[in-house]
Order: structure tokens, then sequence, then C-alpha cells
């Protein structure tokens, strides 16, 4: 089952498995039909929904985050739960980099600029933005993303910080990164790249207090998920200018309501959850989440698995 599957995604699945899309949940007549489900972000998975499904036998996500699967409600009821990690970190990891440049060096307001009626022309002081090279990065979440960030940044000459759950002293020695606490992190960087998946531990991770401790002149970018930033607290830090400027590519909603006002902020660079869009990344995404659905169906392993997280 899927929202609107891509056009890759049906070619690839092929044509012995049918697919029902749904928008709002699955339809009562679903119920016996559904064997497999597809998911990426919507509706939420859960253990309400599984019962209304009472015939599947794998759960298949189009992404690596589960933070809309119920993970557990899912191992209770015997169903596994494939993702489809590694894929997508070189391409999130451009798109991360991506987005801090844009919103350092005013590329968005920079492309209006070029195509409107006040560019008659050039001006030294036009849109002088903050200098990426040599500009320390904080890293929030030291995994498989924030590596590849990090290997980034050293092109630009970034001194690195990171924060994670656990301190990585083979990626500090490897990567030249730098361990700091979440407080020390926000306080010492020029830029804060948001790396880490949504949990109960990263939501409302940063709010009005770490927002008071960046750099007025630091930017924040946002790759992870939006609810690890409180948007109420994100939206008044840029309206008055205590920090720089932000670059999200996840919002919490997501979409944003049309007339929210951080979409009228002009220190605001947002795309519309872009981090694994690429080419050749979304193919191996469609690979990896038929793989695994279809070894859930035929009752085999699933090649890229999700285990409930342990409580800590
Ligand atoms: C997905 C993502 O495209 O994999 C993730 O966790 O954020 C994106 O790469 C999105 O979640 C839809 O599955």
């Amino acid at each position: 089952m899927g929202d609107g599957l891509p056009p890759l995604f049906l070619e690839l699945l092929g044509p012995d498995i049918e697919v029902l899309p749904w928008q709002q949940g699955p339809d009562a007549r679903y119920g016996e039909l559904v064997t497999g489900v597809i998911t990426y972000g919507h509706p939420r998975v859960d253990g309400e929904l599984l019962d209304r499904l009472p015939q599947v036998k794998v759960v298949s996500n189009h992404g690596v985050g589960v933070d809309h699967i119920d993970v557990p409600a899912c191992a209770a009821r015997k169903i596994p739960v494939g993702n489809t990690p590694g894929c997508l970190d070189a391409s999130t990891a451009d798109m991360t980099m991506a987005l801090l440049l844009a919103v350092a060096r005013n590329l968005v307001i920079g492309d209006h600029f070029a195509r409107g009626p006040q560019f008659t022309h050039y001006d030294p002081a036009l849109l002088i933005g903050a200098e990426v090279s040599g500009s320390t990065l904080g890293i929030v979440g030291l995994g498989r993303i924030g590596k590849q960030v990090a290997q980034r940044a050293r092109g630009f000459d970034m001194p690195i910080l990171y924060h994670n759950r656990r301190r990585d002293e083979a990626a500090e020695r490897e990567l030249g990164v730098q361990y700091r606490t979440l407080p020390e992190l926000l306080a010492q960087s020029d830029f804060v790249a948001l790396n880490c998946p949504l949990t109960a531990e990263t939501t409302g991770l940063i709010g009005a207090r770490e927002l008071a401790l960046m750099k007025p002149s630091a930017f924040l970018i946002n790759m992870a998920r939006g609810g690890v930033v409180q948007t109420d607290a994100l939206t008044t830090a840029l309206q008055n200018r205590q920090i720089a400027g932000a670059a999200v590519d996840v919002t919490d909603p997501e979409p944003l309501p049309r007339n929210h006002p951080l979409l009228a902020l002009d220190n605001l660079v947002i795309t519309p959850h872009l981090g694994s869009a690429s080419d050749r990344t979304r193919r191996r995404m469609i690979e990896m989440s038929i793989i695994n659905l279809r070894a859930g169906l035929t009752g085999q392993p699933l090649s890229w698995q999700v285990r409930p997280t342990p409580s800590r």
C-alpha cells in the first residue's frame, strides 16, 4: 500500500504486486486484502492501523527514519519493519551542506534579486553573507549522515564539534571532530547542523533556551525532523534576529500552514523535505524497500530490519 507511489516504484515493484493507495487511512475493504505496507511518513503506522489490517506480514519504510512507525506495536504483532539505512547518507549530507551554504551566502534572496528589476548594477555592499570556510560547525547527531557532513565540512576547513548520545572516539580520530555537551556546542558553533533521528530524547531538543545559547551570528540547519526543533521558539528567535538565520528541510508540522509566520521571514531558507531526493539515492531507496517488502511477504528475514529501541 502507498499514497501515490512514485512511478519508478511501481515500475520496479513489478506487476505481481497489486498496489492499493491510501490518503487518510485504509478503506474498510483493504482489511483482508493488504499483506504488506509501504510507507514514507504518512499516515502513521501504529497498532490501531495494523489492527485494521490483520493480514499484514511486513511494514517496509521508504526511508531510514521510522519516527512515523510504532515499531514496538509492529513487534508485538510479529510484523517486521524494514527501512533503507546507508544509501541516503551521502545525499542527505550533500543537502545539509547545500542548505548551510544557501542560508550563509544569501543564495535564495540573491537568486530572487538577480531575476528582479532592482538588479541594475554590481554593488560591492550587496548581500554580504557569512563566510563558511573556516567557520565552526557543530553537528548534533554524529551517526552515518552526521559523519558524512563532517567529511564534507573538512573540505571547507571547518573546525567540527559534535554532540551525540555517546562519545565516538574513533570518529574523533578519523574525522578530527571534537565532542561537546549540547550547551557547549550551541555556544561555540557558527553553524549548528541537526542530523539526529527523531526519538523521545530528541523531540523538542532545540527550544528557546537552546536557541538563546547560540551566537547571534550563528545559523541553524535542520536536516533531521521538524519535531527536533520547537517551531514557535525558532520563529521567535528568527523574528527577533536572536540568531542570524536558519535553513530547514523539515518542519513541525510539515508542511507548515501556508500563512505560518516562519514562511514570511527572509532569514529562513526552507525546502520541502528533499534530504534524500537525488536520482541514484531515490532509486536505491526504492530497491531496498522492495527487497524488504518481498522478503517480508514470503516470510524471509528482511535485509534491513529495524529493531525496537531498547529503553535506556
Ligand atoms: C525520506 C527521510 O525521503 O529517510 C528518511 O528518514 O527523511 C527521507 O530520506 C522520507 O522520510 C520519506 O520516506
